[in-house]
This record gives structure tokens, C-alpha cells and sequence, in this order.
């Protein structure tokens, strides 16, 4: 009884659904499908909505997308460096290689001290050297007599790398490893065995503490140094010393989620310069295989590649002193919670990272002054994005995928704070506009934006509009969007937002538009 009941039920969808196809086929209307459960056998076929008739299909992806890995990395936006080692000692960037090892010697080393000072800042992540290229060693290898073995910081029984990434996961940062490839202490470097101690390094890192979310890479490569007494200048191959395949294979075996970053990925880019400034227009795309660590083509890396056969976005590491390690004399020079700012708009505002390098003193310790200038940076960043402006506004667009009522694309979702959901048009309309209206007139003067990453990088060009005296007054333009475009314009007042798609290959898959107001 109850199968016969619903057979008929189903007949009638049936009948129902054949009426309404060729009504909306005689209106005109395409690109929307009656397709039960998505199947894509029928995926040409209008539709409409009910409960048991499935609605069209969402978008096809365009172009390469980023890896679960790449998503999470994306999400962290802001994250710190830690340049710390025997050069805060010596008062030196790049240390020769000759150092004794009894010159690392921290008064008063505190990890957490670091780590809180990282995550009040805001920041996700700390990437710390665990070697730079001077070769001394902040954990105790087992492949080397280069390191805090040789200290008198906890007699010699100290280990950085443990505490730092102790305290990450104490504080909830995800916990990421610098270790220079160049290595001006070791005596075989540039031979075969040097790679056999490089990778014998990295296991010891990749397996000794836990999850590892990043992997930096570092370009600079070569040149003269100390080489175990040789003092002399060598050179590598960039193309071929290193082996970058088979080093990347090493890490996926033993930390998969690690994105993988470098010169030329393959997780993420260098932004290819170190002032932490992305291109006005930033693709996460690049044509990869073009590309070799230690060889950078600068303005191709902070612009990327469009449309570019792989995802890997870039980072924007840059020092929050004009150095990378500690410097006394730079005391005063801490960039201030303003510039700071800055480097936010310019680096995760245009769809890249900001990795902020931190250089604790002597002591083991961030130094009151950038201690200082973080906890201001932070009260801005909350001032200003702390409260979406439009989380009420009602949204509107021009054309909705799969009609107004489907909520997998409904405008709505660009205001729900979540990055999952999104606005999305027809496949035939790939300029579509957005409207907020906003709950009463408001005053504004930055705007961001999202797509939705799964669905790969699609818009190419973008206006926004002010309702102003009864018509729309453009305030702003764009190209890439991606992760996040910040938006900065003059303080606006006004109860109506347009987001214009002026240049998008296929239709927009926008997850979020957000309205702040920046105190002055
Ligand atoms: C550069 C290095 O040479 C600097 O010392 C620093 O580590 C920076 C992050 O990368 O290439
Ligand atoms: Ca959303």
C-alpha cells in the first residue's frame, strides 16, 4: 500500500516535472536541470525545486584547485616566523658556518613567552630555523656535532625545536619547520652525501615533534662559507643538486598534510619579494613546472600565472625588524602596529599569506618593543574586523543558480561567516551582480571578499557601487579576488552595496562579502 501510494506520489513528480520543463524551456530558461540526485546523465535537462526534484548542479571547477592541504593553509592567513639561532649571538643575518657552538647561549629562553606573544598577535601558525645557513642545529641531531649539543644554554641538553613546538600545540598554533638546504658548516656540501644529511635532518624533524603544518624551503643557495675548514666558495646546480622531487616524496610519506613551500611550491610560492607585498592583482595559480627553488623570476611569482596549471599560492614573508635576527640596535626600528596593518592589506588582503618573522633576543624572548607594537596590531585588526557591518543586511543578486529558493547558492550565503557556502550564478551568466542592503545608512571604508576556493579561481575582475542620491556611484574596482581581497576605500555612507562580477571565464562561486569600518 504504502509502495503503491508512493509510486503514484512519484508518477505524479513525474508528470509535474515533465510540465514544468517544457515551461520552462518555452520561457527560455537553460542552464538549470530537473536532475534527481545530481545525477549528470541528466544534467542537461531544466529543473525545478521540491522536496524529492533535485535542483541543478553546482558549478564545474575552473581550473586547478587547491589540495585539503592547501585549503587548511589557506585558512590560517596569518602566521609568524621564528628567526633564532647563533647569529642573535654574534649579532650577524648570515652566520659563516664557524661558529662555536658555545656562542648560543640564551639568558632566559622562554618558548612560551614566544608562542603567546605569536598567538595574542593573532597569528595561527610559527614557522621556526631550525637551521639557517650557518648549519648549527637547534635540536640535537644525531647527524651532526653542530648544535645545541655543544651549548652551555641547559647544559647542553636543551632542544628549541621541542620546546617551541611544546608550546605551539599548548597555545593552539600549528607548528611549521625552516631548514636551510644551503649549509655553510658542513664540510660535503655540494657533494651527493650532503643530500643523504639534509634528508637525515628532515626525518629527524618530521618525525621527533609532532604534526608539522609548513615546510620552508629557503632559495638562497651557495656561495662562499666555512665547509668544515675548506673556506672557500662552492656553487651547485640549482636545477639538479637538490633533488627537490625526491625530497618533497620524503615529506609526503611522513607528514602528508605538510604544505610544501619554496621558490616554486608545489604548495606555496614565494610572494618573490621579502616586504611582505603581494601583487594588486595575485593568482593562487602558476604554471609550476616553469619554476625552480633557488631561481626565482620575481615578478612572476608576485603576480602569478593565469590561468595556470597548478594551485599554489603565495606567502608574504617579511620581518617585523629591518633584520630576521635579533639586533639591539634595531630596537627601535620595530615596524609600528600601523605599518603592520599595511602588510596585512597587502599580503592577506590580496589573497596571499602574511608569515611576520619575530626575532627573539638574547634573552629567548620577544622584545618589549615588538611585543608592544603586535598587541596594538592586533587591537586594529579587532577594531576593524570584529564586526561585519552587513552580517544583517538582506542580499539580493541578478541571477541565482537554480532560482531563488535553492539554498546551496541563495545570496544569503555570503553573509553567513562561513566559507563553505556560497552565491552562485547559472553557468551562461558569469557577470552577475550582488546587492547588500543594509539595515540603516552606514559608514565604511573596507569591504572583503571570498570565493569559494574548492571551485578554483574564477573571477577576473570586479567594481563595487555605493547607493548614493538615487543611483550608484562606482568606489572601488578589482581584478584577482581568491582567498580574500581587502578592499580599502575613502569612508562611505550608504544603506545599499553592489558587488559587480565585471570579468569572470565562467560564473562566480563567491562565499563571503563582509562591510567593516576601520577606526581612524
Ligand atoms: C632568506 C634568508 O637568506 C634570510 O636570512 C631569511 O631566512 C629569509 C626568510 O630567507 O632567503
Ligand atoms: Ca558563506
Amino acid at each position: 500500500m504504502g509502495q503503491s501510494l508512493s509510486q503514484g506520489n512519484h508518477r505524479r513528480i513525474e508528470r509535474s516535472k515533465l510540465r514544468l520543463e517544457r515551461l520552462l524551456l518555452a520561457i527560455g530558461l537553460t542552464g538549470i536541470l530537473l536532475s534527481p540526485f545530481n545525477a549528470p546523465a541528466q544534467a542537461n535537462r531544466p529543473a525545478t525545486h521540491s522536496r524529492s526534484i533535485k535542483a541543478v548542479l553546482p558549478p564545474a571547477p575552473f581550473g586547478p584547485v587547491p589540495s585539503p592541504r592547501q585549503l587548511r593553509w589557506h585558512e590560517l592567513e596569518f602566521y609568524g616566523f621564528v628567526h633564532f639561532n647563533i647569529n642573535t649571538f654574534t649579532d650577524k643575518e648570515w652566520g659563516y658556518g664557524d661558529e662555536d657552538p658555545a656562542l648560543f647561549n640564551p639568558t632566559d629562553f622562554d618558548a612560551e613567552q614566544i608562542v603567546r606573544t605569536a598567538q595574542q598577535a593573532g597569528m595561527k601558525a610559527l614557522i621556526l630555523t631550525a637551521k639557517h645557513h650557518d648549519g648549527f642545529c637547534l635540536w640535537p641531531s644525531q647527524y651532526t656535532e653542530h648544535s645545541v649539543k655543544h651549548s652551555p644554554w641547559r647544559n647542553g641538553h636543551g632542544d628549541v625545536v621541542k620546546e617551541i613546538s611544546d608550546a605551539c600545540r599548548k597555545y593552539g598554533l600549528k607548528f611549521g619547520i625552516y631548514l636551510s638546504p644551503w649549509d655553510r658548516n658542513r664540510n660535503d656540501y655540494g657533494a651527493t652525501s650532503y643530500l643523504t644529511y639534509f634528508r637525515n635532518q628532515l626525518r629527524e624533524l618530521l618525525t621527533g615533534y609532532g604534526p608539522v603544518c609548513e615546510i620552508f624551503f629557503d632559495g638562497a643557495n651557495g656561495g662562499d662559507g666555512f665547509y668544515g675548514g675548506a673556506r672557500e666558495t662552492r656553487r651547485i646546480d640549482r636545477e639538479t643538486f637538490y633533488d627537490w622531487p625526491g625530497t618533497w616524496k620524503l615529506v609526503r610519506e611522513l607528514q602528508p598534510d605538510a604544505c610544501l613551500f619554496s621558490d616554486a611550491g608545489p604548495d606555496v610560492r614565494w610572494v618573490g619579494n621579502e616586504r611582505g607585498v603581494a601583487g594588486e592583482t595575485c593568482w593562487a595559480t602558476l604554471n609550476r613546472e616553469e619554476f625552480v627553488p633557488g631561481r626565482a623570476d620575481q615578478a612572476r611569482l608576485n603576480r602569478g600565472d593565469r590561468p595556470g596549471s597548478s594551485w599554489v599560492p603565495a606567502e608574504c614573508d617579511v620581518s617585523i625588524r629591518p633584520g630576521w635576527f635579533y639586533h639591539a640596535q634595531e630596537d627601535g626600528k620595530v615596524r609600528t602596529a600601523k605599518d603592520l596593518l599595511d602588510l596585512y592589506y597587502s599580503s592577506v588582503g590580496r589573497g596571499a599569506s602574511l608569515l611576520l618573522n619575530l626575532a627573539p633576543d638574547r634573552r629567548g624572548q620577544i622584545h618589549e618593543a615588538d611585543v608592544q607594537a603586535l598587541r596594538e596590531f592586533r587591537r586594529l585588526l579587532d577594531e576593524t574586523f570584529g564586526r561585519n557591518l552587513a552580517a544583517r543586511a538582506t542580499v539580493s543578486a541578478s541571477n541565482v543558480r537554480g532560482g531563488r529558493s535553492d539554498p546551496r547558492f541563495r545570496p544569503q550565503n555570503v553573509i553567513d561567516n562561513r566559507r563553505d557556502t556560497y552565491w552562485a550564478s547559472a553557468d551562461e551568466v558569469q557577470t552577475p551582480e550582488l546587492v547588500l542592503e543594509l539595515q540603516q545608512p552606514t559608514t565604511f571604508n573596507v569591504v572583503r571578499l571570498r570565493e569559494y576556493l574548492p571551485l578554483g579561481q574564477r573571477v577576473e575582475g570586479f567594481a563595487l557601487d555605493a547607493w548614493r542620491d538615487s543611483r550608484w556611484i562606482e568606489i572601488a574596482k578589482g581584478s584577482s579576488i581568491g582567498n580574500c581581497r581587502l578592499v580599502r576605500v575613502p569612508p562611505v555612507n550608504t544603506s545599499k552595496l553592489r558587488l559587480r562580477i565585471t570579468q569572470a571565464p565562467v560564473c562566480p562561486a563567491i562565499s563571503e562579502v563582509g562591510v567593516f569600518l576601520q577606526p581612524k
